[in-house]
């Protein structure tokens, strides 16, 4: 029997209508993460229905259920904390709209809320930083600047309650506890610097005012804040990539930009180009295909020696 039309489209050829929830354009990585999704849309031929959260939580929920009002056949969303969703999914499941999670992870009481996950593996690029920073200062037998046994880190966090900086903490730590060497280092400080350039800046002054001469390492969840704190560090009179060695997660240009000048000394990638996949699986989704629950998108670890070479071919 044929099944019932909703009156969404994805089976005939009626174009696709998708609402889009995006956080704000806190960092380089935000802005080329909506720029990969409205291009995606676009090629795809799919409605997109696009709001910005100005960063409040609020707002993603009065956007979601503004396009539950306008009857979109399908909701698409970057949750900007992971707690706080489980009230207007329900109402998306309730008017039969299919939702996927963009990039940051939800924590539900019932998963069966969302249709699928796409982003990026945060455990992962935590683990990352921490065992590049190993190999390095074994590579290059710092000794710690205030003479004593241990490498003082300073970590700038991001977002508070986003599963980014939760996941990327808990890797750098578990990597951290399981490394030989977990007794060479020291987490003198830890703070959010709220993904954003201007607070990386903030924090780390006041990092470097508490602690200036004894900090080895900075580890910022994202290379804005890292960029900040380099001026910052600059203001100070220390030689960031020298002084302190500095590195942080994204993979953006203007942080290749900053290795290149020799003012940091890494970054783990993280791979914001996700509106293909997205709308891949929005098509999937509203033909009635199966479609896997979590998909991650490819991400490397991009070192300071090979940053000439690889800013040419950076796409963000
Ligand atoms: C990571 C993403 C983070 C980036 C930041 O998946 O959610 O948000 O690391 C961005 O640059 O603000």
């Amino acid at each position: 029997e044929q099944a019932k039309d909703s009156g969404k489209s994805g089976g005939g050829d009626k174009k696709i209508t998708m609402g889009f929830s995006q956080i704000g354009a806190e960092s380089e990585w935000r802005t080329a993460n909506t720029e990969s999704i409205k291009k995606a849309a676009e090629e795809a031929g799919i409605n997109l229905q696009f709001s910005d959260a100005q960063q409040k939580q609020e707002n993603q929920i009065k956007a979601i259920r503004s396009f539950i009002a306008q009857g979109v056949d399908i909701i698409a969303f970057v949750p900007i904390v992971e707690t706080g969703w489980d009230t207007v999914l329900k109402e998306a499941k309730d008017a039969k709209i299919p939702v996927v999670v963009v990039d940051r992870d939800v924590k539900l009481a019932d998963d069966s809320l969302y249709v699928a996950k796409i982003g990026t593996d945060s455990v992962k690029e935590g683990n990352n930083v921490f065992k590049w920073i190993d190999e390095y200062m074994a590579k290059e037998k710092k000794t710690p600047r205030d003479g004593g046994s241990q490498y003082n880190v300073v970590v700038l966090e991001g977002t508070v309650g986003s599963s980014v900086a939760i996941r990327r903490q808990e890797g750098f730590k578990d990597a951290m506890a399981k490394s030989p060497n977990a007794g060479k280092y020291n987490i003198l400080a830890s703070q959010t610097g709220e993904f954003t350039r201007q607070k990386g800046q903030e924090v780390m002054e006041s990092f470097l005012k508490s602690y200036g001469p004894k900090i080895d390492i900075l580890f910022a969840h994202n290379d804005d804040m890292a960029l900040g704190a380099i001026q910052a560090i600059e203001k100070a009179g220390l030689k960031p990539g020298k002084d302190i060695t500095i590195i942080s997660i994204d993979g953006v240009k203007g942080m290749f930009q900053a290795m290149i000048d020799g003012k940091a000394n890494c970054t783990v990638e993280c791979n914001p180009l996700q509106g293909k996949l997205l709308m891949e699986t929005a098509k999937k989704i509203l033909a009635g295909e199966k479609v896997e629950k979590l998909v991650y998108v490819d991400e490397g670890v991009f070192p300071a020696d090979v940053a000439a070479k690889t800013l040419p071919e950076r796409k963000y």
